[in-house]
C-alpha cells in the first residue's frame, strides 16, 4: 500500500512530503482521499510538485464545507453518491401458483391478452376480430392468435394453427411471398401474433403477419457510467478468478490505463445477470467441476470478491444456476443461500427477469435461458449472436415466448414475460459470449461471462468470450477486457 500511495501521486506527476503522506494513509479511506486529491489537483491545472500536509488539511476542510455535492467530488467516490434507484417490475413476491391446470390456461390468457392490447392498437389491426367471427367472414380478416402448432406442406408452403378464446384457426404462407415467408419463420409455438389475411374455405391464406415490435425510443441523457455482469460461476473450477480479480480492482480504480481508471471512476452502478456462483447440483457429476463445493460457500466467496465495491450500487438478478427456484419468473436470490451479499448495504436483488430504474436508465434485466430454445427452433438465430434473438424477442414482446421446452416456465396468473415497457437496456447473459447492438435506441448488451469453456460447452461446440466487461459509460458502449 505504501508504495501504491506515492506510485499513484508519482504518476500524477505529484510528490508528498512526510506529513501529507502520513495523513493520507492514515484517512480511513486513503484510495479515496488520493484520488480525489489528485483529481482536485490535476482539474485546477495547478503547477504543485510537493503537496505538504497543510495541504492535504485545506483540502478535508473544503470537501466538508461544500458537503459532497460539487461534481468533481462527487464522482470522485470519496463521499456517498445519491442513487435515484427504483425496481419498476419485479416478480419475487408476486410469483404464487398451486400448479393446477386453472392457473395454465389463466396463465395463457394473460400472456394473450397483454398481447392483444398491444397489437389491436396497430393500425394494420384495429379491426381485429374474434376468431370465431373470422371463420364466418368472406372478406379479409384480421385477427390475434396464439400459435398452436406450426407444420409445412408437402410443397413447403408453411402451415400454422392459431387460437383464441373463441376457437382455432388454421393459416397457410405460401411460399411464393418471400418477404412474408421469412416473417414467418421466425414465429414459434406459443407466441402471439396478429395475422392479417382472406378466408379460402377453411383455411386463412396470411398476406401480413404482425408482430407487437417497439417503437423507436429517444437517447436519454446519462452523466454515470453503468457496468454489466453475467455468468461469473464463483465456485466452479472454470471461475476465472484472476481475472475477475483485476476487474473488482478496475472497478476501484487501481487497474488499467488512465482512460480506464476514469471510466471506472465514472460508474455508479453494477448489474449483474444472473449465473453469479455456478451452484451444486446442477447437472450430473458437476461436483467435479467445483472448487467450491457448498453453495452458502460460493455465495460466501461472491461476497469476499464483491465486499470490495463501494459506494457503487450492485444489482443482483439469479440464473439458471443459483440456488433458486429454477422456473421463471425466478424469484430474487434467498437471504438465506447469501447472508454475506445481504448484509452489504450497497445490494439490491430483483428477479429474473425484472425492470430497475438507475436515475432514470430503464433495464430490462433477464438471465437468458429462452435463448437455448430459440437457437434450437428459429434458422439464423443462434448462442453466438444473442443480440438477434434479443432483438426478435423485443419485435414479439415476449422473453421465452416458447413454452414447456428447455425453460421451464411456472403457470403463474399473470404472465411475468411479457415485455409491457419498452426499456432503454435489455440486458442478458447465459449464453457466455458477449454481445451488443442498438435496436431502435436500446442497447441490446450480453455480457459474457468470467468462467473459461467448460467440458459441456467443448461438446457442444459453445467458444466463451471470457473476462471482458460491457459499460455503458455516459451512453456510449465500452468493452474492458480483464483476460
Ligand atoms: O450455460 C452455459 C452455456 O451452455 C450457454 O452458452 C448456454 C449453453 N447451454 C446450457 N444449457 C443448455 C442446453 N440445455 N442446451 C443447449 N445449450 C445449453 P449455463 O447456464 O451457464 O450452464
Ligand atoms: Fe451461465
Ligand atoms: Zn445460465
Amino acid at each position: 500500500m505504501t508504495s501504491d500511495l506515492i506510485l499513484k501521486f508519482a504518476n500524477a506527476e505529484i510528490l508528498l512530503d512526510d506529513t501529507a503522506y502520513r495523513k493520507i494513509n492514515s484517512h480511513n479511506d486513503s484510495k479515496e482521499l488520493a484520488d480525489s486529491l489528485i483529481n482536485d489537483l490535476v482539474n485546477n491545472g495547478d503547477s504543485i510538485f510537493l503537496l505538504t500536509g497543510e495541504m492535504v488539511d485545506e483540502f478535508l476542510e473544503d470537501l466538508e464545507e461544500k458537503d459532497g455535492l460539487s461534481e468533481p467530488i462527487r464522482q470522485s467516490k470519496l463521499l456517498p453518491q445519491e442513487f435515484d434507484f427504483q425496481i419498476l417490475q419485479d416478480a419475487s413476491k408476486k410469483s404464487y401458483t398451486n400448479g393446477e391446470i386453472k392457473d395454465f390456461s389463466s396463465y395463457f390468457a394473460n400472456r394473450y391478452h397483454k398481447i392483444w392490447q398491444m397489437l389491436t392498437r396497430k393500425q394494420e389491426l384495429k379491426n381485429a376480430q374474434p376468431i370465431k367471427n373470422a371463420q364466418r367472414s368472406e372478406d379479409v380478416v384480421e385477427v390475434v392468435g396464439m400459435v398452436n402448432d406450426i407444420r409445412y406442406t408437402k410443397k413447403n408452403h408453411k402451415f400454422m394453427e392459431i387460437e383464441d378464446e373463441t376457437g382455432t384457426m388454421s393459416l397457410l404462407v405460401h411460399n411464393d411471398n418471400h418477404q412474408l415467408y421469412e416473417d414467418a419463420e421466425r414465429i414459434v409455438k406459443d407466441q402471439v401474433v396478429g395475422v392479417v389475411g382472406s378466408r379460402k374455405g377453411s383455411l386463412l391464406m396470411a398476406s401480413q403477419i404482425i408482430n407487437p415490435g417497439v417503437p423507436r425510443i429517444d437517447e436519454k441523457q446519462m452523466n454515470f457510467s453503468v457496468v454489466f455482469l453475467s455468468d461469473t460461476h464463483i465456485g466452479s473450477s472454470t471461475f476465472l478468478e484472476k481475472a475477475f480479480q483485476r476487474f473488482i480492482m478496475w472497478m476501484n480504480g487501481d487497474y488499467g490505463d488512465e482512460l480506464q481508471r476514469e471510466i471506472a471512476n465514472d460508474v455508479k452502478y453494477l448489474v449483474i445477470a444472473g449465473d453469479i456462483v455456478d451452484g451444486i447440483g446442477v447437472y450430473p457429476g458437476q461436483d467435479k467441476e467445483l472448487n467450491i463445493k457448498d453453495i452458502y460457500q460460493q455465495y460466501e466467496e461472491a461476497a469476499r470478491l464483491l465486499g470490495d465495491v463501494t459506494n457503487v450500487k450492485i444489482i443482483i438478478a439469479p440464473g439458471n444456476h443459483d440456488a433458486c427456484r429454477l422456473a421463471e419468473p425466478q424469484p430474487a436470490l434467498p437471504e438465506e443461500y447469501a447472508k454475506d451479499l445481504y448484509q452489504m448495504n450497497n445490494v439490491e436483488f430483483v428477479s429474473n427477469p425484472s425492470l430497475i430504474s438507475m436515475d432514470g436508465i430503464k433495464t430490462l434485466i433477464y438471465h437468458g435461458r429462452s435463448f437455448d430454445d430459440l437457437a434450437m427452433t428459429v434458422k439464423g438465430l443462434s448462442h453466438q449472436n444473442s443480440d438477434i434473438i434479443m432483438k426478435e424477442l423485443l419485435e414479439k414482446r415476449h422473453l421465452a415466448p416458447i413454452y414447456g421446452e428447455r425453460t421451464p416456465l411456472a403457470s403463474e396468473i399473470e404472465d411475468h414475460l411479457v415485455i409491457e415497457d419498452v426499456p432503454d437496456v435489455f440486458h442478458t447473459g447465459h449464453v457466455h459470449i458477449n454481445s451488443y447492438k442498438k435496436y431502435k435506441g436500446i442497447h441490446l448488451i450480453n455480457s459474457g461471462t468470467f468462467q473459461s469453456q467448460t467440458e459441456f460447452q467443448k461438446i457442444y461446440n459453445i467458444v466463451p468470450t471470457c473476462a471482458q466487461v460491457p459499460v455503458l459509460n455516459r451512453g456510449s458502449m465500452k468493452l474492458l477486457k480483464f483476460n
